[in-house]
């Protein structure tokens, strides 16, 4: 049956977790988008890399769009070419980016030209731990993040590593955009529950979309 008054029924199409922080539940559930990440794994599939501390991480990742985010033993940084392939990384599929620039926009971020989305690939058990994400030129910048397939649980802190964290349930198509206060606010990804999604298995995969540059290119 359809309520008669649609919103007083319908949860709200944007949420404001806290100051620089909206949930846009339900925003990322266009199957083109699914499509568009398999092109990217395809051509620059998913691993698990090394930590500057020697660390494998749990989480697979990949990259698309002008910078790549890749960490070894000799640190983060954001590179224009996929150390694997020894390429440039998979040009950022037309139907992400607007997607990233639409929910930048309803979030009240104007004009996000992302040159960077990561591409994290969970599977059971696999987490993130809390971090801050500062690899990026200019915090003024918003990140936009997208959850697909598993829902998984995520840790939203302060700006001290010792603050206290609040947990959001994140699940399939749900875009989360932070910026402003929230910009440099620790965060993390508990373990992954063992599942299966309809439509990508027993797996969570997640986009964040950044304006990571400009960043000087050397020559060689
Ligand atoms: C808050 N990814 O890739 S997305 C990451 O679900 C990362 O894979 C997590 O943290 C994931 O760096 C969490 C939510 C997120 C992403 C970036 C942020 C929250 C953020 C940057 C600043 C503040
Ligand atoms: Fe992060």
């Amino acid at each position: 049956m359809t309520p008669p008054e649609g919103e007083l029924f319908a949860p709200p199409a944007q949420e404001r977790l806290r100051d620089g922080v909206t949930l846009l539940r339900g925003f990322a559930s266009d199957p083109a988008i699914l499509t568009a990440v398999r092109a990217v794994q395809d051509a620059a599939p998913p691993r698990r890399m090394s930590t500057p501390g020697g660390y494998v991480m749990s989480v697979a990742m990949t990259s698309c769009g002008q910078l790549g985010w890749v960490t070894d033993r000799t640190g983060y940084r954001y590179d224009p070419v996929d150390p694997d392939t020894g390429k440039p990384w998979p040009a950022m599929p037309a139907v992400l980016r607007s997607l990233a620039e639409r929910a930048a926009e309803a979030a009240g971020f104007g004009a996000f030209a992302p040159d960077s989305c990561l591409i994290n690939r969970y599977e059971p058990g696999a987490r993130l731990s809390l971090h801050q994400d500062r690899n990026e030129r200019d915090f003024a910048r918003p990140i936009v993040s997208v959850s697909l397939g598993l829902a998984a649980v995520f840790l939203f802190g302060g700006t001290k590593r010792t603050d206290p964290t609040q947990a959001v349930a994140l699940s399939h198509a749900d875009v989360l955009v932070f910026g402003g206060p929230a910009r440099l606010a620790f965060h993390g990804v508990k373990p992954l529950k063992a599942g299966e999604h309809p439509l990508l298995g027993p797996c969570r995969i997640n986009l964040t979309f950044r304006k990571a540059g400009p960043f000087q290119v050397t020559s060689a």
